[in-house]
């Protein structure tokens, strides 16, 4: 293979850099990996998509010699592309479990964010840039918006001013990339930044080539954009097709004699589409891997290879992980099942069931026993790659204090003038009722390691009436991570009322985008239209 066309990778397993694999070979190169300190002395350029946690890389860094032949590649001004922690390393030190050394080539030390600002962390989403003059790979962007999702970043100050190519504002400014000569690293993810990321990446990959949009005018103030998620429900319907479905209030079958599971399209189809129309994440539900085990069900992760090779934006997937005993005895941690979503192509994992038994256990002990999946999925993976999908059902109460679960007024009295409800949880798609109401499991998941919340509500799903603005006021109040609104969407109107009534951080629609009552691109242009920042 001629040189000119092969990336040297640096990827010391310790998560999903597939998407990064596939973005680059989308632009035309070939991947070469790094086995050997050498490897990298060799490179005509180098791409480091640092993942998971600083001091575990740092450790992997100086056990296989490589610490020290990257700064010198780096201090060599050789091309070099950082992405992530692969920013954040060049620093001097983190304060991620630590403080633990990082390579030093850049004065300053990565720190948390401040979530007591009102600002919420993990910071994951769509922010624009303040890009100074000089970042050649940003030539591209304006103000248009990339993907991040961290909890740790590094602040400018006068000792590294001269390093910094851009900035980001979230409740502080932050680096969001830095530049020296042909050394060039970001800290947000340009492999998941949809076309803007991928002409970061050509324009690193090919630095003479040609400025191909003429960027908009940077626009005074960016905050982080509301996101627009597409979800898909996949299962296998009768005939043994896997098939993107839909249910009201969760029931999938037609009312017809056949009573079959409703078809709705192919799932990588769908998403492949939806990302060309602007879905900002795409998620995918496997509503019967409470009952199928997900590694038996091999589509699953076919769907996730697939679908990552040409989308990038992120990827999440649910259903079915859990610790599981297969037919011949043999035992798969619900981490084994997570880390093979991972390596398919997803950058979260949704858990549904599995966290509400967690929450349970965890409010009746008061201890984190650091077994359950949740937690051992968001120790080993970070908790921005854990969301917690709840399916709460509304049980109207004429007394707020009939129960021990937080009860609310609600808007809507119900069918016996009930003017108060509490949100209880369910599992198995809603089959089960559990002793546990959405606001405690919220705040129990949030304790124990979750990055996010899909908050899906039974009664909603698929009325296209509108989002439980109540449930979704109550938990995005309760808890500082994200919470995605979901169920019920039906207009352009009810996307602006939960992101006018609510801190919800994204909408979530299924059935609407399905059947293309309302196209996400209309969606967007009244979100914007609203004064709300969204990514065009
Ligand atoms: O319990 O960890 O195996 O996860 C199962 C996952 O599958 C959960 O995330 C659960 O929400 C989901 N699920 C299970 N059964 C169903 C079902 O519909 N029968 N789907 C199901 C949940 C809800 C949303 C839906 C929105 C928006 N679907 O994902 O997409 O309500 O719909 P709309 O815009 O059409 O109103 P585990």
């Amino acid at each position: 293979v001629d040189d000119d066309s092969v990336v040297t990778l640096l990827d010391y397993g310790a998560g999903n850099v597939r998407s990064v694999r596939n973005a680059i070979r989308s632009l035309g190169f070939d991947i070469k990996d790094v086995q050997t300190p050498e490897d990298i002395m060799n490179a005509k350029r180098l791409i480091f998509p640092g993942v998971g946690a600083f001091a575990a890389a740092m450790d992997v860094l100086n056990k296989k010699e490589m610490a020290e032949v990257l700064c010198a590649y780096i201090e060599k001004d050789r091309p070099f592309l950082g992405i992530c922690l692969g920013l954040q390393l060049l620093f001097e030190s983190s304060e991620e479990n630590g403080p633990v050394k990082g390579l030093g080539l850049i004065p300053g030390v990565v720190g948390r964010f401040d979530s007591s600002n009102g600002f919420r962390v993990p910071h994951i989403g769509w922010n624009a840039l303040q890009i100074t003059e000089d970042s050649q790979i940003l030539d591209d962007i304006g103000s248009r918006h990339v993907y991040f999702v961290h909890s740790y970043r590094a602040m400018p100050s006068d000792d590294n001013r001269e390093w910094i190519s851009s900035t980001c504002n979230y409740g502080e400014n932050f680096i969001a990339s830095v530049r020296r000569g042909n050394v060039h690293a970001v800290q947000f993810h340009p492999e998941k930044s949809g076309d803007v990321g991928l002409s970061i990446l050509r324009r690193f990959l090919y630095p003479k080539c040609e400025i191909t949009k003429k960027p908009p005018v940077q626009r005074k103030a960016s905050k982080l954009a509301k996101r627009v998620i597409a979800c898909l429900d996949v299962r296998t319907n009768d005939k043994g097709d896997l098939v993107v479905t839909k249910g009201d209030q969760y029931d999938v079958r037609e009312h017809t004699k056949e009573n079959e599971v409703r078809n709705l399209g192919k799932p990588v189809d769908l998403a492949g589409q939806y990302y060309l129309d602007g879905a900002d994440e795409v998620s995918f539900l496997n509503i019967t891997g409470f009952r199928d085990f997900p590694l038996g069900d091999l589509p699953m992760l076919q769907v996730l290879r697939y679908t990552s090779e040409n989308v990038f934006v992120p990827l999440t997937v649910g259903g079915g992980i859990r610790d599981f005993t297969d037919g011949s005895g043999r035992y798969y941690s619900s981490l084994e099942v997570a880390s093979e979503y991972f390596r398919s192509g997803a950058d979260k994992v949704s858990i549904g069931s599995d966290a509400v038994y967690a929450a349970e256990e965890y409010l009746k002990t008061g201890v984190r026993s650091g077994k359950s999946s949740l937690e051992q999925i968001s120790k080993v993976y970070g908790n921005q790659a854990v969301v917690v999908s709840i399916d709460p059902r509304r049980v109207y109460l004429k007394d707020p204090n009939d129960v021990v679960f937080k009860a609310i007024r609600v808007r809507n009295p119900g069918p016996n003038g009930e003017e108060y409800a509490w949100y209880q949880c369910t599992v198995n798609g809603g089959r089960e009722g559990r002793p546990i109401g959405a606001y405690e499991l919220a705040k129990a998941v949030e304790e124990l390691g979750a990055g996010e919340i899909l908050l899906n509500c039974i009664d909603c799903d698929g009325q296209g009436k509108g989002f439980d603005i109540d449930l979704i006021k109550l938990i995005s109040d309760a808890v500082s991570i994200p919470v995605i609104a979901s169920s019920g969407a039906g207009t352009v109107e009810h996307f602006s009322e939960v992101f006018l009534e609510t801190n919800a951080s994204a909408g979530l629609a299924a059935g609407i985008f399905h059947r293309k009552e309302v196209p996400i691109q209309s969606v967007k242009e009244h979100l914007l239209k609203t004064g709300i920042e969204v990514r065009m």
